[in-house]
């Protein structure tokens, strides 16, 4: 959808956001990965995860004051959690915590009265799944069982929220392309919605059916992230994704603070390069954003209130 993508191109700053029951550890979103935390011990953050301190408006509030048009936000991380009101899984914010609230829902809510596009980044990879698991060892049936789980929690999400500016998939490296079955979720979704873009954060070429091309780190044409090595910038719209400090996910000793000047710097170079640039924050347990975050991108949107297109 040209019209779609010429709107999502012209956005240029959106906000990035990783939350799940990750963080409560205060550790990035690959805890589970990196401190070998087997997935009975994990799922007890689950009954720690209260946010109680959550306001949709706040969040959407503190991205547009600094500049920012959309927010993509983390619906499912490689933790296989579900932070919606899921009937595809019990492994969801609303069945597994006493947080009786759907986070997306609020988001959408408010990102709608605030005319605040809202897009879905959505994992591939799923560290805690029998399905997946035994699908990647062989067992066919249950990687069919993967699919459909996949293409039903993304009919929800198609449909539960209004409309949906962007898919934005990540996750591919750990299985084959053909595994992924491009064409039939890829299709499943401009058919649901087609005003909704498809990103996929696999760094190589786009892959047909895709609108918008991503460059995890780096600027587009660049390899400084070192994801990005060999990859060409094709004529789909680009998106840049950044991090504030150093991690994606909520980490408490994470100190790397990116300064309000090179962040800016980063936002002119990709839009100098016609790229979006979605800068991430990572929301603490409680829901809030955490305060360093928010006064850098207080003095940011003072700048993009000067100098950036409204
Ligand atoms: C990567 C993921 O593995 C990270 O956890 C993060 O979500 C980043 C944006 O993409 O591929």
């Amino acid at each position: 959808n040209l019209e779609a993508r010429k709107a999502f191109q012209d956005m240029k700053f959106g906000m990035f956001i990783h939350w799940g029951v990750y963080s409560v550890l205060g550790d990035g979103e690959w805890v589970m990965y990196q401190q070998k935390i087997k997935l009975d011990t994990y799922k007890k953050l689950t009954k720690f995860f209260n946010p109680e301190d959550f306001d949709a408006e706040e969040w959407v509030q503190i991205a547009k004051s600094a500049g920012m048009k959309y927010i993509t936000i983390t619906s499912r991380h490689h933790d296989s959690f579900s932070m919606f009101d899921t009937k595809a899984t019990d492994y969801d914010i609303i069945d597994a915590t006493r947080f009786d609230r759907d986070p997306l829902k609020e988001l959408a809510e408010a990102c709608k009265k605030e005319g605040i596009k809202l897009n879905f980044y959505y994992s591939l990879l799923d560290w805690a799944r029998d399905d997946y698991k035994n699908g990647k060892k062989g067992d066919e049936a249950a990687w069919n069982d993967y699919i459909e789980f996949m293409k039903a929690q993304l009919t929800e999400l198609l449909t539960n929220y209004g409309e949906i500016g962007c898919i934005w998939f990540d996750g591919h490296w750990d299985r084959k392309q053909a595994n992924w079955h491009y064409d039939e979720i890829y299709s499943l979704i401009h058919k649901l919605s087609p005003n909704t873009l498809i990103a996929n954060n696999h760094h190589i070429q786009p892959i047909p059916g895709e609108d918008v091309q991503t460059f995890e780190r780096d600027l587009p044409g660049e390899n400084k992230g070192g994801y990005s090595a060999g990859v060409q910038v094709s004529q789909l719209p680009l998106e840049s994704c950044a991090t504030m400090a150093k991690a994606w996910g909520f980490s408490l000793n994470d100190k790397k603070y990116k300064s309000t000047k090179q962040l800016i710097h980063f936002l002119v170079k990709a839009a100098g390069k016609n790229g979006n640039l979605l800068l991430n924050v990572g929301p603490m347990p409680n829901g809030e954003i955490q305060p360093e975050f928010v006064q850098t991108l207080k003095e940011v949107g003072e700048w993009t209130d000067k100098y950036g297109e409204s």
